[in-house]
């Protein structure tokens, strides 16, 4: 793994689970993981569960020990590591959003397209389409339950930005980061829409905001907690972005993704309506689906809440007894589950480098449109 702050911890935490909760055809097992800094990075190894540290990400992809490289580090270094690693024969998971311009991600896919060629396999860590309910939202879509999808709604909305004090860490630097809420969780729920429904985006107009413009550099940062220094900076990325699209099966769809939505600290919601019924996602009560069934005489409709932990959901049946909930870091174990048994099955793990392309090209639509087909209200 190269890379341990949050996601590092996040992805750590699943390898570590993966093969004690599920049963699968081949074993993970925690050789090394990369960081620059070789004191900090020997301590996230003790912590986290690694056998090495090391210092040089080209170390590892030099390795024979070594079948997979887990890339967990900011967007700025996902095409160079993938690349390389792909190029020397390894599987590679690589976090989202799958690079910082599209130009990355389209090298990213042909050199993952080459390496497919040779069995060497590639996926983009999409995480939260490993949510139960979430897959079961794909499922009962997939299944035919909605009928034609109208409306699709998703709004990812976070605050820790909120204090014009909080630093300029990287996830607000343009050239470590790409871009901001959009690329950072924007690109969530573009993924998991287009997965529940099936359906791609084919176009969008969209506007963004950088509320603060300027921010304390930071002193030290680990994942999403820093301390300021007293010199400033320019922050180069939006703190919100806000978009309108359509999607290919005739759904049109509205999408928001900010880190100033005061209060809300990683709220997730998805609502899909159909022609036959209703479904709901909302990450803050994740073990819950919401599914309107407009088929059933009109007597007996409304919402209704199903928890999504019976052995017959998905994923669940290896975790605990139904009603035994399961949280966040559940879906990265899923993540490695279903990369662990593609991998070692021959076969192709999703989201694939083209499906994460193709979030990097709405990504990039939504930054293009952004105010260019603005109407002005006369005053
Ligand atoms: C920060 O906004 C962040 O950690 C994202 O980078 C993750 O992808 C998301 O799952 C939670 O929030």
């Amino acid at each position: 793994m190269v890379g341990y702050a949050f996601m590092g911890a996040a992805h750590s935490q699943a390898w570590r689970t993966v093969n004690r909760v599920f049963d699968l055809p081949a074993r993970a097992s925690m050789v090394a993981v990369c960081g620059r800094d070789g004191a900090k990075v020997a301590e996230a190894a003790r912590r986290l569960g690694w056998a090495e540290a090391v210092t040089d990400w080209r170390e590892l992809i030099a390795r024979d020990d070594i079948d997979v490289i887990d890339v967990c580090t900011p967007g700025d270094s996902h095409a160079e590591i993938a690349i390389a690693a792909l190029e020397a024969g390894k599987h590679v998971l690589c976090e989202k959003p799958l690079a910082n311009t599209v130009d990355e991600a389209r090298a990213m896919v042909e050199a993952a397209v080459k390496a497919r060629t040779l069995g060497v396999r590639s996926a983009c860590g999409f995480n939260y389409r490993r949510v139960p309910a979430v897959t079961l939202m794909h499922d009962l879509i997939a299944a035919g339950r909605l009928g034609a999808i109208r409306h699709v709604r998703a709004v990812y909305l976070q605050d820790w930005i909120v204090d014009p004090s909080f630093p300029l860490v990287w996830r607000l630097q343009q050239e470590r980061a790409g871009s901001g809420a959009l690329g950072d969780i924007g690109a969530h729920i573009i993924d998991l829409t287009q997965f529940v429904t099936g359906q791609r985006i084919t176009g969008v107009a969209g506007l963004t905001e950088t509320f603060i413009k300027e921010r304390p550099l930071p002193e030290s940062s680990t994942g999403l907690s820093a301390s300021a220094g007293v010199a400033t900076g320019e922050v180069t990325v939006d703190d919100a972005a806000l978009f309108i699209a359509r999607l290919d099966g005739g759904a049109v769809a509205t999408y928001e993704a900010t880190r100033f939505a005061t209060g809300r600290k990683n709220g997730l919601r998805v609502e899909i309506n159909g022609e036959y019924g209703s479904l709901a996602f909302d990450l803050e009560r994740l073990n819950e689906l919401e599914y309107y069934d407009a088929t059933r005489p009109a007597a007996e409709q409304g919402w209704s809440r199903i928890l999504v932990t019976e052995g017959e959901h998905p994923y669940f049946g290896a975790w605990w007894p139904p009603g035994h909930i399961i949280g966040y870091e559940h879906s990265f174990t899923h993540e490695m589950r279903d990369f662990i048994e593609a991998v070692a099955t021959g076969a192709d793990p999703t989201p694939s480098f083209e499906d994460a392309l193709q979030v990097q090209l709405v990504l990039d639509a939504v930054q293009k449109s952004d105010s260019s087909s603005w109407v002005s209200v006369a005053a």
